[in-house]
């Protein structure tokens, strides 16, 4: 196959502003307001009374998991309605009346569309039936399914190698969809499975697993609500875990305290109101974070180092109960090793790293110190830095030491990100090999899958890349926004011969593809899944690895749909031609099936009875028994943890790239941050009004950002600057906009999890 011809397609987002209004944050999240931009928006995108039956079904234990973020749901749902705004601009997104199919993609190219914004993109709804864009071509055809089936397996046995294919998965995935496709990639025999997980929580799962054994949280819903102490490190939860403000308050009615620990003063955990009980909408808003450590960004692990040091002093003052002694003994390898390791750092030192006042830190110490239960919750404020994973294993430190592991209302709690990206990694969507499982595949699926591990997300872009990698499939997700480096990522996506989208709707990776491009278009969670008459349901796995059912509701957005297990089923049987022991294509049609074989092949699993109805149920979860017994020596691990050294040169700055109000990772669905108070426009870089003056910046004036890793300089243009209150050395802008700045080859340690919350930047005039 030729690849002479490229596309003229753009290959990062119009770099334009769309007019931008600067107000004050609001201080307030959640309450009216935010139930009424919920319906406004549900109501606008899907009508009336569809968005009053499918919000009443939302997280409710006879409805479907709500698509967006993956915090579990409460034993007895709110009858009222178990969501939040952006729950409901979730489902608004997937349950929008728009469509598109052949006729719109015959009056507009490709090259035509890549030129319109992410948000734009979004606008024009969801895909009715599967496409294809063709080599040479720049506008998509339509293509019956079977052909599209056919195609990839010619393609699939056209490789020299099973390597040469690359199985990519985002996390809105069933448990059941996700089985079949990584054993369909093994059956293949490849292990390239790339996840989002590898740019989000990898350093949670890596460092969990190497301190405690597992590579999820321990703590369960209901623990929250009794917790003397939750710490929030590194999370926004009032917008991207908002139902999580819940169970916070929850904590704080029964006594316990909050800190948070944030470079921002994120809204929802300075003041919340509760839109689900009475009180919240008439009362002026509570705060719900009793203290809040405003940090340097990337410097948790000198922030906590002083912590224990302080504790430890406290110890050696007489405070025998500081620590807890009788569970470290039992427990835990290393603690005097760490005892030595803090004693040769410098105090002083430490705390100019983290910029937070002396005060601050004695008082969160003064509240660790008295306080047994406590939980750390974190999400991509800890995850995405070179040192990730040393960052969330100093934060383990803490917790070991204080006993607050394995025992109610205490623990890990790493929130998760897409809905069901901690199942898919259950159910076998990993790049890397385990031994056990398998052995199981071997067992109960009668084939011996690929031994050798496959490539991560960074891996996938560099085999692209260089082209020892030419067909890309993805079962959801939009690759080229969503990974560091954009235009690395689209020339990697542009060497292929071969792209596969599985998508509900359009975005970039459909536009940046391959020679040829497939663009299959599957049924969303919020809809009716039938068969033969029967409806079909799915399992999902929450944050707190508890498995539970989901079932649509509402009619697909067209006939020509197919589920996901459908699509891969067709995929593999078109693959195989009936020729292999998995029986995929009744496994795509009956899913009872495949719950099955997950049941046998995934660990703790039991889906086939009647255990997945209602709440649903745990997995198994050695912390929570204190089974430490896969570490060495049986014990759990304290770590030494290095400071983080960034070298800065005089002018630049450490940016971090996060979320707005109104956006679901790459899927934009509006352009205000209300709780930011920023309106109109995503195109700017939030800085602390000292270091505006120190530059001779004004609020509103245009900036270009670069990055200048390994000589090389990349360039991200115009955004406007707005005063913020973030600590001096520090920026923040928005994720994807940013990505172009973020070097592919530089990641975690450990995880290879990009470096998106501290990239080194210098701010240019325009
Ligand atoms: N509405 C909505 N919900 C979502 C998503 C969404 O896009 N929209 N995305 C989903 C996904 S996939 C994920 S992974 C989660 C993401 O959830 P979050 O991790 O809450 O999302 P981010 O916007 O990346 O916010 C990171 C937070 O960490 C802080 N931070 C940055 N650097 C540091 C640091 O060095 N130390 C500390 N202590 N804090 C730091 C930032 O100020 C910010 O508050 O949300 C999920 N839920
Ligand atoms: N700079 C920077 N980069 C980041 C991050 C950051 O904080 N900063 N965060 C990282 C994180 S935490 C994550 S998780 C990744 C996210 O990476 P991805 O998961 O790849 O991206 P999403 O934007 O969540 O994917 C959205 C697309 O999924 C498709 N989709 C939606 N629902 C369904 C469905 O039910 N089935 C199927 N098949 N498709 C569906 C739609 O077509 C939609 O356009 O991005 C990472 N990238
Ligand atoms: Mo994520």
């Amino acid at each position: 196959m030729s690849k002479e011809f490229k596309r003229n397609v753009s290959l990062r987002a119009p770099e334009e502003f769309t007019g931008l209004k600067i107000r004050e944050p609001v201080r307030v999240a959640a309450g009216t307001l935010g139930v009424y931009e919920a319906l406004r928006h549900s109501f606008k995108e899907m009508g009336v009374l569809r968005s009053m039956r499918s919000l009443l079904k939302m997280n409710q234990q006879d409805g479907f998991d709500c698509p967006s973020c993956a915090w579990p749901d409460p034993e007895h749902p709110s009858r009222v309605g178990e969501y939040c705004e952006n729950g409901a601009k979730a489902l608004a997104d997937e349950a929008t009346t728009s469509r598109i199919g052949v006729k719109f993609f015959s009056s507009h190219s490709v090259e035509e569309l890549s030129q319109l914004s992410d948000y734009q993109l979004n606008t024009f709804g969801r895909i009715t039936e599967p496409l294809i864009l063709k080599p040479g071509r720049v506008h998509y055809e339509p293509i019956p399914w079977e052909e599209a089936f056919a195609l990839i397996a010619r393609h699939l046995h056209a490789l020299d190698s099973p390597d040469e294919a690359i199985f990519y998965t985002s996390g809105r995935s069933s448990n059941e969809a996700a089985f079949l496709y990584g054993m369909f990639a093994r059956a293949f025999g490849t292990n390239n499975m790339p996840d989002c997980s590898n740019m989000c929580h990898e350093s949670s799962g890596v460092a969990l697993s190497e301190t405690l054994g597992i590579g999820k949280g321990s703590v369960k819903l209901e623990d929250l609500y009794k917790a003397e102490l939750i710490i929030v490190a590194g999370q926004n939860p009032g917008t991207n875990h908002p139902r999580m403000i819940s169970a916070l308050e929850k904590c704080k009615e029964h006594g316990g305290r909050i800190i948070s620990i944030n470079p921002l003063e994120e809204t929802g955990l300075v003041q919340f109101k509760n839109p689900q009980r009475v009180k919240g909408w008439v009362s002026s808003g509570e705060a719900i974070a009793d203290l809040h450590l405003q940090l340097n960004i990337n410097q948790d692990i000198p922030l906590v180092k002083l912590i224990l040091k302080k504790l430890l002093a406290m110890e050696q003052d007489g405070g025998d109960s500081v620590f807890d002694h009788g569970f470290i003994r039992e427990y835990t390898a290393g603690y005097k090793a760490l005892v030595e390791d803090l004693g040769q750092y410098d105090a002083e030192a430490l705390l100019r790293m983290t910029g937070v006042p002396e005060e601050k830190i004695d008082e969160a110490v003064a509240m660790i110190a008295t306080s047994e239960k406590i939980i750390v919750c974190w999400a991509m404020g800890l995850t995405q830095h070179k040192n990730g994973v040393e960052t969330i294993r100093e934060y383990v430190n803490l917790l070991l030491a204080k006993g607050a592991i394995g025992k109610p209302h205490a623990g890990t709690c790493p929130v998760r990100g897409h809905s069901n990206v901690q199942g898919d990694r259950s159910v076998g969507i990993q790049h890397y090999v385990d031994k056990g499982l398998n052995q199981r595949i071997q067992d109960h699926l009668g084939f011996e899958p690929p031994t050798e591990k496959g490539v991560d997300t960074v891996g996938a872009m560099e085999a692209m890349h260089d082209g020892r990698a030419t067909v890309f499939m993805a079962l959801g997700g939009n690759f080229i926004m969503a990974a560091p480096d954009t235009e690395y990522t689209a020339r990697a996506l542009q060497n292929c011969t071969l792209t596969v989208q599985v998508s509900t709707k359009l975005n970039r990776t459909h536009l940046v593809t391959g020679e040829t491009a497939l663009l299959l278009p599957t049924i969303g969670r919020s809809e009716k899944d039938v068969k033969n008459g029967m409806p079909r349901h799915f399992t999902v796995e929450n944050s707190m690895g508890q498995v539970r059912q989901s079932k649509g509701l509402l009619r697909p957005a067209s006939d020509a749909l197919m589920s996901e297990p459908e699509i891969i089923a067709g995929i593999a049987d078109a693959y195989f031609k009936g020729g292999h022991a998995v029986p995929w294509k009744a496994m795509g049609e009956d899913y009872a099936l495949i719950r099955e074989k997950i049941d046998k092949v995934a660990k703790g699993f039991n889906s086939t009875g009647e255990r997945s109805r209602g709440s649903g149920y745990y997995l198994p979860n050695n912390v929570r028994e204190r089974d430490f017994s896969m570490l060495p020596g049986g014990k759990a691990q304290f770590t030494l943890n290095a400071l983080p050294d960034h070298h800065l040169a005089a002018d630049e700055y450490m940016l971090m790239t996060i979320r707005s109000h109104d956006q679901f990772n790459t899927t934009v669905y509006g352009l205000d941050d209300r709780y930011r108070g920023v309106y109109g426009d995503r195109r700017v870089l939030f800085m602390n009004q000292g270091d505006m003056e120190k530059a001779g910046l004004r609020r509103s004036q245009v900036v270009d950002l670069s990055s200048t890793y390994d000589g090389v300089v990349r360039k991200a243009h115009k955004f406007k600057i707005v005063p913020y209150n973030i600590p001096p050395g520090n920026l923040a802008a928005y994720f994807p906009e940013t990505n172009v700045l973020v070097p592919f080859n530089h990641f975690a340690d450990h995880s290879k999890t990009p470096i998106s919350k501290s990239i080194k930047v210098r701010v240019l005039k325009a």
